[in-house]
């Protein structure tokens, strides 16, 4: 299991504040506390205790009405807390408020998310996301007398807190200053993705991204159906640069995929921001693979928040093809699976330990590739040499021949919108196979 090893010195216990708001139930906080639970445990803080209650309107001074701010700063008190995280976002005042109040450091969510990218943040391109990510974040917190947990711990620190307004101000300015710099750089890197994407989308291969809550299995099943080697690990954000690997069906077909972040609740919206390059992928996908934990009690919630994060970068349109993962655990309760059904008809039911479903899962991917390609065969005759030029920066040859009299036969692949072009070389439409039908050889 990981652990921040910086953190664990400064801060041991951590006290949790679920706040039931709107149409929320008790199981809801229940449910979104026991993941913040595994997001803090994911820090290297141990939980001490935790509280849920409901509001019914947010407070602007402590979130909580004052009489529940007392009550949780004693409840957090008695439990011997280092830090107090809820699960609601926190406004930069009323945080500091309830750490003057709570006399301990107050953190929410979103900034638990944050640290946690931060620790698994390898790549330029990740560090420099998260960074700006948290920036964004501090900016308006950069104040008050509680030297930050975050801060402290310097993963993304640029600036050190000063104690008076002057070294406020400068300290607010130099971070100004960095985060400018870091959407320069950002900028520069989002360039070169796109070139990136340009490439592939010249290989005329079509492309999937593999997209689904945390730990649902995302870059198992990229490595189980590829045979790569993408990181893979029981923990929240394994994952935060997309792999791209190469799958070619039975059928032949292939499929550039591309395993993606992972979401989760409340993903705070400066990363979203900072990592929309990153999860563009999604949008700029032929199509979506969007994997579900089945075996997870909070899967019908998972489902909701990927689409909703789907919805944000404005790709809830796509077409998708919606795999649950880890039937070997989810076992085969029939309610489960009927419940599972109603979110998608069409879905899949996959386990990458056993390799139950995965057949079926290629088969899907097989009419989806099939749908937006046209298998063809193909005659051009010799004196049309443009055409065949085209034909090879168009589609992918999967095997050709010269008849004696000059004309090239040719087995293709080409994108569905491109066949309407090669409608006067038709010599055959839509055959299943790669070799050229021994009928029409010459
Ligand atoms: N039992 C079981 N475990 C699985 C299955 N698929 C994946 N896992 C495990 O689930 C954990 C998470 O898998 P990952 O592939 O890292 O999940 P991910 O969706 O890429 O997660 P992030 O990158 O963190 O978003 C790992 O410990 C896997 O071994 C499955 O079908 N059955
Ligand atoms: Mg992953």
């Amino acid at each position: 299991m990981y652990e921040a090893k910086e953190t664990k010195e400064i801060t041991k216990k951590a006290f949790l504040v679920g706040l039931a708001e709107g149409q929320e139930t008790g199981a809801d906080v229940r449910e979104h506390l026991a993941e913040l639970q595994e997001l803090v445990r994911t820090l290297g803080l141990e939980t001490c205790g935790e509280l849920c209650a409901s509001i019914r309107e947010i407070n602007p001074r402590f979130y909580v009405g004052s009489g529940k701010a007392e009550e949780i700063s004693q409840a957090a008190a008695e439990a011997q807390a280092d830090v107090i995280v809820f699960d609601s976002p926190l406004g930069p005042s009323q945080q500091r408020n309830l750490e003057r109040l709570c006399k301990r450091h107050v953190i929410d969510r979103q900034e638990v998310i944050l640290d946690i990218f931060a620790s698994r943040a390898w790549t330029k391109e990740a560090v420099l996301q998260v960074e700006l990510a948290r920036n964004r974040y501090y900016l308006p917190r950069l104040t008050g007398a509680w030297s930050h947990l975050s801060r402290q711990r310097g993963g993304g620190g640029t600036v050190v807190r000063g104690a008076g307004e002057t070294q406020l101000e400068t300290d607010r300015r130099a971070l100004k200053q960095r985060i400018s710099e870091q959407e320069a750089e950002l900028a520069e890197v989002r360039k070169q993705r796109s070139v990136q994407r340009k490439s592939r989308l010249r290989s005329n291969i079509s492309n999937a991204a593999i997209v689904g809550y945390t730990n649902a299995g995302k870059s198992t099943l990229l490595n189980t159906l590829t045979g790569s080697e993408a990181y893979a690990a029981n923990q929240l954000f394994a994952t935060l640069d997309p792999t791209t690997r190469h799958l070619t069906l039975p059928d032949k077909s292939e499929l550039l995929l591309t395993d993606t972040v992972g979401f989760v609740r409340k993903l705070p919206h400066s990363l979203v921001e900072a990592f929309k390059s990153t999860l563009e992928e999604a949008v700029l996908a032929d199509f979506i693979v969007l994997v579900l934990d089945a075996s997870s009690p909070a899967v019908m919630s998972q489902w909701e928040t990927t689409l909703s994060v789907l919805s944000e970068l404005g790709a809830d349109q796509k077409e998708m093809l919606v795999v649950f993962n880890k039937m070997d655990l989810a076992g085969q309760d029939p309610v489960l699976q009927v419940k599972l059904r109603s979110l998608d008809s069409e879905a899949v039911f996959v386990s990458c330990v056993t390799g139950e479903g995965l057949d079926q899962l290629k088969q899907k991917i097989m009419y989806k590739l099939a749908s937006k390609n046209a298998l063809l065969y193909v005659r051009i005759p010799a004196r049309d040499s443009g055409a065949i030029a085209q034909l090879h920066s168009n589609g992918k040859i999967i095997n050709s021949h010269y008849a004696p009299d000059g004309d090239f036969y040719a087995t293709v692949r080409v994108p569905a919108t491109y066949k309407k072009k090669l409608e006067p070389y038709f010599v055959n439409e839509n055959i299943y196979t790669g070799e050229i039908p021994l009928s029409e050889r010459r």
